[in-house]
């Protein structure tokens, strides 16, 4: 193993010093799921996609359609604390509106 790539350093030209390791996780990112149901009107779900997911009109009616067709679909990948927030203002937002639609997210 080359020095630079040891745990080890050699200090005082001779004793070997243990370098730790960083224990931090690299940042993943997280896709925001949509799922489907058979209650929420296909309009709110278009309006959720383009005031959440940033999304025009074109684009949300393409993702809502294909939610409502294979179950589900991704409104958009971020980072956990995004995705996270995406995730409970969707939810929320949906129950408010007394409409079962749900979102969650997954690790990529
Ligand atoms: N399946 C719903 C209907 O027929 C429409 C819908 C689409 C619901 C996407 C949820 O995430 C959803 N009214």
């Amino acid at each position: 193993m080359s020095e630079e790539n040891s745990p080890y350093r050699r200090i005082d030209g001779g004793a070997l010093l243990e370098v730790a390791k960083a224990e931090v996780a690299p940042p993943g990112r997280f896709q925001v799921i949509l799922l489907n149901d058979d209650f929420t009107p296909m309009d709110f779900v278009v309006y959720v996609l383009q005031e959440f997911f940033a999304m025009n009109q074109e684009k949300a009616t393409q993702v809502m359609l294909q939610i409502h067709t294979r179950g589900r679909a991704v409104g958009g990948v971020y980072s956990r604390e995004v995705a996270e927030s995406k995730v409970n203002l969707v939810n929320e937002f949906s129950r408010d509106n007394h409409h079962p639609l749900l979102s969650m997210m997954e690790p990529l």
